[in-house]
């Protein structure tokens, strides 16, 4: 039996987790829980990095002896230190409004195409790429670019290195040499020297009181995914917290030019695989409306949102009004030019818009990548959410299994426990533990699909 501390870190909340994992054993223990989200100091959005180190070290604390620690968090975003291993200001966060207008820039310097073939990654503005041309100015005295888990280990440890599942995350990562592209970095002016060494998961990073600090998936959606309880290959995932992550498992990269004009990633996952898929923006609507509302009341606003009407009000949730704080009944009023008549109507036009896009996604998903499949996982915070669920199988046509919740911990706990020597040999040993320990809800579609094809092409056309 492995005792092993799982720190997991979401855009909007953070936990410590203790882990035990043995034969037919994969339990789960919070120690704590910690708020995290952006934080606007004179129009600039950060994270409060040392408030989430101080938490983890109470997790930490917490935890007691333990054989183990790893950390995954969010993906793209970093700290940089100077020479002496100091950090170079407070790591700002990815919807901060910095990146406006670099993306196109950029893409005056390399196409888009090139950048497709060596990353293979999505086009968003919240890519490491963007932000770090964003802020050119500050790298000329920058030594090493650490991202979010990889900063938080090396204050643990004293250890620099970049776990390779969420270096694949900075679109600086060349999905098929399985290296740092240092050729994209020089052309776009980011020095070489700030790209550190690359760790895999499962390597030893260093030690924190004694305790080896293991990498695992440090991008949470990596480790989430270790902990799909799919039982063969033809399964879909939406990880679903503050984004929703959609797509498949694949072996290799699908570096087209379809994969690429419908905007799908490459993003590096445990055991070399790749997480083809797309951001859709996730529940990070629902939790703004919650936020500009003061209501947290989230059972009520979901009963109210059932009984309102179908298909009311709709939206494209990835479009890019959407991204960054603020107030989004309003913006979901300006978007559609309609009024949803109460909250529950505007949750409804939040849940049936992100079903919707996960439809759309799913199926050029399995086009793009010749890849049918039979079930859907839905997995992380917003698997318990029971009407998200219904929807989506109702629009994917498709089943859905929910669950489990806590996935990015329990990957991360998984992954230590195979590097401490637990025979888990491989991720379907690692998804049937998942799968004998954890109970799932299932979700039939119901409804008619004519209902979801109109829905679609009134929001999409022939898009
Ligand atoms: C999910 C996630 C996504 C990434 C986004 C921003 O928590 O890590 O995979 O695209 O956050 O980092």
């Amino acid at each position: 039996m492995k005792r092993v501390a799982a720190v997991d870190l979401g855009a909007s909340s953070g936990r410590v987790m203790l882990g035990r994992v043995g034969t037919e054993v994969l339990e789960l223990t919070e120690l704590n829980r910690f708020w995290n989200g952006p934080i606007d100091v004179r129009g600039t959005l950060h994270w409060d990095i040392l408030h989430l180190y101080r938490s983890m070290l109470d997790g930490l604390q917490a935890a007691g002896a333990v054989d183990s620690i790893a950390i995954d968090s969010w993906a793209v975003d970093y700290g940089l230190l100077d020479a002496s291993g100091q950090l170079l200001g407070n790591p700002v966060h990815y919807r901060d409004n910095r990146t406006d207008g670099v993306m196109d820039l950029v893409l005056t310097r390399v196409s888009a195409e090139e950048l497709y073939s060596v990353t293979g990654l999505q086009q968003l503005p919240i890519n490491t790429l963007y932000q770090l041309v964003a802020e050119a100015g500050r790298l000329t005295t920058a030594d090493t670019l650490l991202l979010i888990p990889d900063l938080l280990a090396y204050w643990l440890t004293g250890e620099i290195g970049a776990e390779r599942t969420n270096a694949s995350t900075t679109q600086l990562y060349d999905v098929r040499r399985r290296t740092w592209s240092v050729e994209l970095a020089q052309q776009l002016g980011i020095p070489a020297r700030v790209l550190p060494r690359l760790w895999e998961p499962g390597d030893t990073i260093g030690s924190y009181d004694g305790t080896p600090v293991i990498a695992v998936g440090s991008h949470d959606t990596a480790s989430a995914v270790v902990s799909v309880p799919a039982s063969d290959e033809r399964f879909a995932y939406i990880s679903s917290g503050t984004w929703s992550l959609v797509g498949l498992e694949l072996d290799t990269p699908v570096l087209t030019e379809d994969a690429r004009a419908a905007n799908f990633t490459n993003e590096g996952g445990v055991d070399g695989r790749i997480r083809f898929l797309r951001n859709v923006m996730g529940l990070w609507i629902l939790q703004e409306c919650q936020r500009v509302w003061q209501d947290d009341d989230l059972p009520r606003l979901l009963a109210e949102a059932a009984a309102a009407p179908a298909f009311a009000v709709l939206i494209d949730p990835d479009a890019p009004e959407f991204l960054a704080p603020g107030d989004m009944p309003a913006r979901i009023a300006a978007y559609s030019g309609e009024s949803p008549a109460s909250r529950g109507a505007v949750v409804r036009c939040v849940l049936e818009s992100l079903a919707l896009a996960y439809r759309r996604t799913l199926r050029t998903a399995q086009e793009l990548a010749d890849r049918p499949v039979d079930v859907l996982h839905v997995i992380g915070g917003g698997s318990q959410n029971e009407l998200l669920c219904q929807l989506t199988a109702d629009a994917c046509g498709l089943p859905v299994l929910a669950g489990p919740v806590e996935a990015s911990a329990l990957g991360n706990v998984l992954v230590q426990a195979r590097a401490l020597g637990e025979p888990l040999p491989d991720l379907a040993a690692m998804r049937a533990l998942v799968r004998s320990t954890h109970r799932l809800r299932s979700y039939t579609p119901q409804g008619k699909p004519a209902d979801w094809d109109a829905a679609e092409s009134r929001v999409f056309g022939n898009r």
